[in-house]
């Protein structure tokens, strides 16, 4: 990456969409930790730091349904959707530090607005394919993509100008721990999945090359969205839901370095984060730190 590239970052205090308390505590999480230092000393240009926030007003009643706290969850993808379309016009790179996985919802919504043919690289122990009908847990960080995809009842495209991803610029990498309904989608519409057993037999290097062309294919951008529970918890502690046998962190910031050598990333999620659930701080430096990686320059 030769051109100084400039960041906004974009906290998303969230933790509705997972139902546990410490998620919205993230984006303090991860900018105490050093973010900004950290994108600086990896060469970029820091353009500052924003929150969106959900407006809900008082008195709105709790909805029913299949997936709580669906209005404020609407209403943070809506405020978060507009903070990323904005940091794009601004010729910035939009990061945004959550909150729990819903917070894509947002990212995606705001980045489409822009870019049409947006490739997405979705690095997570889970695959957030879950739709209204084959939810186990009502959580909202559990289908992003499947409303991504236009596979749920509510539709990226009930945002503003936001149009659905393509299922072949998609590719799930880290997978392992998948609903049924989620094998099931997979399977119908042929999303790619590199699961933790082909990160084992082909390395991530490879696994992350064969990632961008799949995600690249035909786009001039790809956005990626780190769920840090991708990473293995005895890395990671500090995350919701926890999944055995996940990335190192040499893998993790491997595959961090080789997104940023292509040069193909225009946006990032980085998601998940309970500071907690780790008293050490540990999960936070290590997402500041992969967030970076993704964003610098080689070491010599
Ligand atoms: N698949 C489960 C569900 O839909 C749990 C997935 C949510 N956990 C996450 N997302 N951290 O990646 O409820
Ligand atoms: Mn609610
Ligand atoms: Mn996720
Ligand atoms: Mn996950």
């Amino acid at each position: 990456m030769n051109d100084r590239r400039k960041v906004q970052v974009i906290g998303v205090p969230f933790w509705k969409g997972c139902g546990r308390r410490g998620a919205e505590l993230g984006p303090k999480g991860v900018l105490q930790a050093g973010l900004e230092d950290l994108v600086a000393a990896a060469g970029a240009e820091w353009a500052g730091s924003v929150e969106a926030k959900p407006h809900v007003p008082s008195g709105t009643r709790a909805e029913q349904g299949p997936i709580r706290h669906l209005t404020e969850v609407r209403r943070m993808a809506s405020a978060v959707a507009d903070r990323v379309s904005r940091a794009h016009d601004a010729g910035c790179f939009p990061l945004v530090v959550g909150g729990d996985h819903s917070v894509a919802i947002g990212s995606l919504a705001g980045m489409t607005r822009r870019r049409r043919d947006l490739g997405v690289v979705w690095i997570d122990a889970h695959g957030d394919l879950n739709t209204e009908r084959t939810t186990p847990s009502g959580r909202a960080h559990g289908i992003p993509l499947a409303v991504a995809l236009g596979q749920a009842e509510w539709k990226l495209s009930a945002l503003p100008d936001a149009a659905p991803i393509r299922p072949d610029r998609l590719v799930l990498v880290g997978t392992r721990d998948l609903d049924p309904g989620e094998r099931e989608l997979i399977r119908a519409e042929g999303i790619a999945c590199l699961t933790m057993r082909d990160i084992d037999r082909e390395g991530i290097e490879a696994v992350m090359e064969r990632a961008l062309a799949i995600a690249g294919r035909g786009s001039e951008g790809v956005h990626v969205s780190l769920d840090m529970d991708a990473l293995d918890p005895i890395e990671a502690p500090g995350v919701g839901t926890p999944v055995p046998g996940g990335l190192s962190y040499r893998e993790a910031r491997m595959a961090m370095e080789t997104l940023a050598a292509s040069g193909r990333a225009v946006s990032m999620d980085l998601v998940e984060v309970n500071p907690r659930l780790d008293p050490s701080g540990r999960t936070a430096r290590l997402a500041a730190e992969l967030a970076a990686a993704l964003l610098g320059r080689r070491l010599l």
